[in-house]
């Protein structure tokens, strides 16, 4: 591939649904723009993750774009929770139906991002060689989007197959007859597991900290409900805008669960269990579920009880069951038959909190109690999140830190979107906002219209440059601080406060105080002269802000 130059009012890096519908806005908005893409595909985290039994856990409907009437009525859900295949198909299907690959290059990484003061540029360059130049730089890199694999002595001499879930090949990978090991019992892993189980001649689980689970009770798209869904979707909307998590069709939490009686909150808990209803139907069952340790230990309570139901071992039910971790602070998980499988012939759980993995080997791994043979080996060891990405690669301005630097104890962002000292960056879901603790796909295009607006004010008013001031910044993140220490988030060691990477700061790195107050403050920041940033320009290259292009957008078929 030969290297590429350009220049474009703004530099997308990503292709997953962030950078989609960043690359959708900003031509409908009139603005050049080039989106680079490590993947050869788009689809982002729905590209990667392509393990067995990857799903997702929010509702088809909900889980889609909402910005095109058109697009949500072309599109019907198969299912009610779509499985990765049918999601990748989807985003494809997005990325045709707006006619958006032609600005986009493939199989591109960006390794770095400086800022020039002067030329008032973004100066990108790839693992291709190429350099482009841009005004403006959209970070759609995704909040789990760069793998972690454990630092393992041995690693490398493994000689049978290994995969890191978030790494997945491309064709498919059949188990059968094999003797497969997992490491890790993370929201993958639990998704997993039990597809896994029944190809293996034999599956070996090596679990850390076991986790909480609750069923999806996944099944067919309901047609009927889904069209009035979409015949109701205005008021359902914004019904999600209004709500906690980005979501609707879930009653708000009404009491505390210490003020229910017993028998009472066991059924309302069963209710929930049975419902389907995924993470947030367990989790808005009681207002004080994730603020009060009591109140959250008779959920988890309720779920240890039904592991212990399940699981007929009742050595294996009590190693599955959490200890000494609130539910909810790490990721709930939404299974398909996960607590079930150990009930399986063919399926072995091993405990490395007491004996830890030593090292792998040529044929399998070494705990501190035995060695264990593998045909092959999957690490469902999760990621590093939320900063992984954006600090692999070298942002920096060139008068300046690097963004690792300013970073080194922690991401520090105004509103999770603009990092002080790094104009013009933009960090879709990034830290310091609600991103992973809200339905995604909704947090998304509510990020991209944010900025692509902010890119658009900034030409009307003949600015190009903006950036948070440090004062509003640490403002926010003090503030976003002293929300996550009202609840029980950071409490528990998940990747949400980096605990699942050796050395990570200790931070709870997602805006935890719900998508209703944040997103109207960031309306109102935006009603107040954009409070808390500051702008400037035009710079000396300003006048190259491409003029609004005439028909940006291709005419959508009638
Ligand atoms: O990663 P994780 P994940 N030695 O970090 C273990 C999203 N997601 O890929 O708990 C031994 O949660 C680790 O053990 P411990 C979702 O947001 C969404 O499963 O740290 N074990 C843990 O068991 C989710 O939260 C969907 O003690 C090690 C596991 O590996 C996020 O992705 C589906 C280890 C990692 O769990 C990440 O989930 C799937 C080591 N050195 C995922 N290091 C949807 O439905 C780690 N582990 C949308």
């Amino acid at each position: 591939m030969s290297a590429e130059t350009g220049q474009f009012d703004v530099i997308v890096v990503g292709a997953g649904l962030s950078g989609l519908y960043a690359l959708y806005r900003l031509r409908e908005r009139g603005f050049t723009a080039r989106v680079l893409e490590a993947g050869s595909g788009v689809g982002g985290t729905w590209y990667w993750n392509r393990y067995p039994g990857a799903r997702c856990d929010v509702e088809s409907v909900q889980y889609s774009y909402s910005f095109s009437k058109e697009l949500r009525q072309e599109w019907t859900w198969s299912e009610r929770y779509g499985g990765q295949p049918e999601i990748l198909r989807y985003i494809n299907f997005v990325a045709d139906r707006f006619d958006l690959r032609r600005d986009i290059q493939f199989n591109t990484r960006v390794v770095s991002a400086v800022f020039n003061d002067e030329t008032n540029l973004w100066s990108v360059e790839t693992d291709q060689g190429d350099l482009f130049s841009a005004t403006y730089c959209i970070m759609a890199t995704g909040c789990l989007s760069t793998p972690y694999e454990p630092d393992y002595p041995g690693l490398g001499d493994y000689q049978g197959d290994l995969y890191h879930t978030g790494r997945w090949p491309h064709e498919e990978v059949d188990f059968s007859g094999m003797r497969v090991g997992v490491i890790g019992t993370g929201a993958t892993a639990i998704q997993l597991i039990p597809v896994v189980a029944k190809q293996a001649q034999h599956l070996t689980v090596f679990q850390r900290t076991a986790n909480y689970s609750i069923p999806g009770h996944n099944q067919p798209a309901d047609s009927e409900a889904d069209r009035e869904f979409e015949a109701n979707f205005d008021a359902r909307y914004d019904k999600a805008r209004h709500s906690f998590a980005g979501m609707s069709g879930y009653s708000s939490p009404r009491v505390s669960a210490l003020e229910d009686e017993p028998a009472e909150r066991n059924r309302y808990f069963e209710e929930r269990w049975a419902s389907g209803g995924g993470t947030f139907a367990m989790l808005t069952t009681y207002r004080d579920l994730l603020v009060n340790p009591e109140a959250n230990d008779l959920a988890a309570e309720f779920v240890r009880e039904k592991i212990r139901s399940i699981v007929k071992d009742p050595a294996v039910a009590e190693l599955l069951t959490p200890r000494n971790q609130p539910i909810g602070a790490k990721r709930l998980p939404v299974d398909t038959f996960y607590f079930e499988t150990y009930n399986r012939d063919n399926v072995s759980l091993v405990d490395i909190r007491s004996a830890p993995i030593e090292r792998v080997t040529a044929k399998g791994l070494r705990t501190s109690e035995r060695a264990y043979e593998f045909d092959a080996l999957i690490l469902a060891t999760g990621f590093d999140a939320m900063t992984g990405a954006l600090l692999a690669m070298n942002v920096r301005r060139e008068s300046g830190p690097t963004l690792k630097e300013a970073w080194a104890e922690g991401p520090k962002s105004y509103l999770g979107i603009m990092v002080a000292g790094f104009p013009n960056m933009f960090t879709i879901t990034g830290p310091g906002s609600p991103s992973v603790k809200m339905n995604m796909i909704y947090a998304i295009e509510q990020h991209v219209e944010w900025a692509v607006d902010c890119i658009d004010h900034l030409r009307s008013q003949g600015l190009d440059r903006i950036a948070p001031t440090e004062t509003a910044q640490e403002d926010w993140v003090e503030h976003a601080r002293e929300v996550a220490e009202t609840t029980l988030m950071p409490e528990a060691d998940s990747w949400y406060m980096g605990a699942n990477i050796p050395g990570k700061p200790r931070v709870f790195m997602p805006y935890f105080g719900g998508f209703e107050r944040y997103w109207q403050l960031c309306n109102e920041i935006v009603a107040d002269g954009y409070r808390g940033f500051e702008t400037s320009g035009p710079h000396d290259l300003a006048a190259n802000l491409t003029e609004p292009r005439k028909d940006p957008v291709p005419a959508l078929p009638s």
